[in-house]
């Protein structure tokens, strides 16, 4: 049985999934709105990758009988200065989801909450990616400098990526 401090943990986890989707749905469309369908796409599926995340989060919880309370979605930022500013603040928003995610395997280490730490263990190795995928574009989007021609290969590239979705009981 779940502890009450793991389960408002949990449910706080569950918005800030929900607020990184939303997040990313709309620097999907600033980036659709400048022209860049490729980037738009990357964005989208990485929205759609995030309520997957939240609704793990939200599947175990129930699973264990605890009570999901859904909390209020915070609004996102709509404009940003460009492509560059975008992905950069994408990766920070990654680096915070981390710490988010390294507290509460605090919470269930200090709970001796070995099942939602095994849970948790999950997302950590998600974070480690969602960190290097953002890390990566921003990477690249350095080494293209003002390339528009460079910029437009990329945005090709990003036009690529298609949504997996993924078991909840993964
Ligand atoms: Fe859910 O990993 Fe990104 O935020």
């Amino acid at each position: 049985m779940l502890k009450e401090k793991m389960i408002e943990a949990l449910n706080k986890q569950i918005n800030e999934e929900f607020y990184s989707s939303y997040l990313y749905l709309s620097m999907s469309a600033y980036f659709d709105n400048i022209g860049l369908k490729g980037f738009a796409n990357w964005m989208r599926i990485q929205a759609m990758e995030e309520r997957d995340h939240a609704m793990k989060l939200f599947d175990y919880l129930l699973s264990q009988g605890a009570e999901v309370k859904l909390m209020e979605i915070k609004e996102p930022q709509h404009k940003w200065d460009g492509v560059k500013d975008t992905i950069g603040e994408a990766l920070k928003h990654e680096q915070h989801i981390t710490q988010c995610i390294n507290n509460l395997v605090d919470i269930a280490e200090e709970l001796k909450d070995r099942a939602t730490n095994n849970l948790l263990q999950w997302y950590i190795d998600e974070q480690v990616e969602e960190e290097e995928n953002a890390r990566e574009i921003l990477d690249k989007l350095e080494l293209i400098g003002d390339s528009k021609q460079a910029l437009f290969m990329l945005d090709k590239d990003l036009a690529q990526r298609v949504y997996t979705p993924i078991t909840t009981n993964e």
